[in-house]
């Protein structure tokens, strides 16, 4: 007998951790923007799986490219070379125009590596004594779910109980430079800032647009390494390469651009594989990257065949298909259509976002539906946000939608927030 959405959803609850509350959504396939649930309802994906599908779903480039390393050589260790890892970290280099690449699998684990490069680099470079470094972040931050990271986050949903927590952590509040040269000027064992370009938990906040070229100069001024964690808003989300980048919409981070904020760490993960596959990579110069050396960090899986070739090909489709401008119009056309709904809706604080990275914020109030509420109504209207924080939903589809794809999803959206507003009047 076939198996329905709800036979789907009781085997996880009998048998999977609770460590996730999911839409009732059942998906059994994808294609593009679009995603089908096991009854055969097809829905548009207003989250690419945070940002990792930005190429949209089983990209054919990027799965032929998979399927046919898969059929020839998968995994080896780094006890051998590959064929492919060489080829990959060229042309990730050149890409992105850092001199070296550190392959990884999940997004946790590059932060993990920057940390360790990070405090490396400090000890052996700039003399900080040992066990003595401190790395600076940010109120708010979002970087991964393992022991250290969970350990400098401020939301007790994620850390709370899983104590002991690993020192060497400074929290700043987000968007505020002054904040972190005040910190610089009387902390001498810093070695580096880890920041989010635009944080995303955290419910999607573009910082002022003077705040990235400020901590670079800090970072530059009190020699840290600027890390910028890009795991979410890299890879064309926000409209450019790299949010780092500005409003620079090249196909490449170039430094001559001078909004380019160049990291001296950069941290990719998710849409480096375009959703087929954990990649995750940490980029650096020489002069950082050399302090790691055999033995000191890797990987059983990071920089295997079938992830060096499935990232090739999805940062070719990102290139070939311009994706960054896409998100940059569709981007700006989403937030003023949904601005100007705003101004007369009483449920619609604030919208906001880059590029495709967006979300709204609701008013909160015993008349207004929650986030998870509207989320369910959008559901069944046959589009898939994702709510957070009770009062924001964050809408990020995948990068290659096109305009009147975006226009029907924005009327799915608008009308669904009428309803809404109507109920709201009546209550
Ligand atoms: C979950 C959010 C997105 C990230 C940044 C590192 C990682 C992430 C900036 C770790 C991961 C995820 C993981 C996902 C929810 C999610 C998320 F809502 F929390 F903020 F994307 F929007 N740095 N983000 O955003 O990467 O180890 O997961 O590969 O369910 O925890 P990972």
């Amino acid at each position: 007998m076939t198996k329905t959405s709800d036979d789907y959803m009781e085997l996880e609850s009998a048998n999977g951790a609770h460590n996730y509350h999911p839409l009732p959504v059942v998906l059994k396939k994808g294609k593009g923007v679009y995603l089908w649930d096991v009854e055969g309802k097809k829905y548009y994906d207003f989250l690419a799986a945070y940002s990792a599908v930005n190429q949209g779903h089983c990209h054919p480039k990027i799965i032929a490219a998979m399927t046919e390393q898969a059929e020839k050589l998968t995994l080896t260790s780094r006890a051998f070379f590959n064929d492919q890892l060489g080829p990959y970290e060229k042309f990730t280099t050149d890409f992105f125009g850092f001199d070296k690449l550190l392959p990884m699998n999940t997004g946790a684990e590059a932060v993990e590596t920057a940390i360790k490069i990070a405090r490396k680099w400090g000890y052996e470079k700039k003399g900080i004594p040992v066990n003595n470094a401190k790395i600076v972040v940010c109120e708010n931050n979002f970087h991964g779910r393992t022991t250290t990271i969970i350990s400098f986050s401020n939301d007790p949903v994620a850390n709370e109980n899983f104590g002991p927590y690993t020192p060497g952590f400074l929290k700043i509040p987000y968007n505020n430079s002054t904040a972190l040269e005040e910190l610089l000027k009387t902390e001498p064992n810093i070695v580096g800032f880890l920041v989010e370009p635009i944080q995303g938990e955290a419910g999607i906040f573009p910082p002022s647009n003077s705040y990235l070229k400020e901590i670079k100069n800090l970072c530059t001024k009190y020699n840290i390494l600027f890390m910028a964690d890009e795991i979410q808003t890299g890879i064309a989300r926000t409209g450019s390469l790299l949010a780092v980048c500005g409003n620079c919409t090249c196909k490449n981070s170039c430094e001559k651009q001078e909004t380019y904020q160049r990291p001296d760490v950069l941290l990719l993960g998710k849409a480096l594989s375009g959703g087929t596959y954990p990649v995750s990579a940490v980029l650096a110069d020489n002069e950082i990257m050399d302090v790691i050396q055999a033995g000191q960090h890797g990987s059983t899986f990071g920089g295997n065949p079938i992830a060096s070739v499935v990232a090739i090909a999805a940062l070719q489709v990102v290139q070939d298909e311009n994706l960054m401008h896409n998100a940059r119009l569709l981007g700006d056309h989403f937030r003023t259509t949904l601005n100007d709904f705003r101004k007369n809706s009483k449920i619609v604080k604030e919208v906001r976002g880059r590029g495709l990275l967006n979300a709204i914020e609701l008013f909160e109030a015993p008349n207004i539906p929650s986030a998870w509420d509207i989320c369910i109504l959008l559901m069944k209207k046959g589009l898939l946000a994702k709510p957070t924080h009770g009062n924001i939903i964050r809408f990020t589809p995948p990068l290659v939608m096109n305009k009147m794809e975006l226009d029907a999803c924005l009327n799915i959206i608008m009308e669904t927030l009428s309803n809404c507003e109507t109920k709201t009047t009546t209550l």
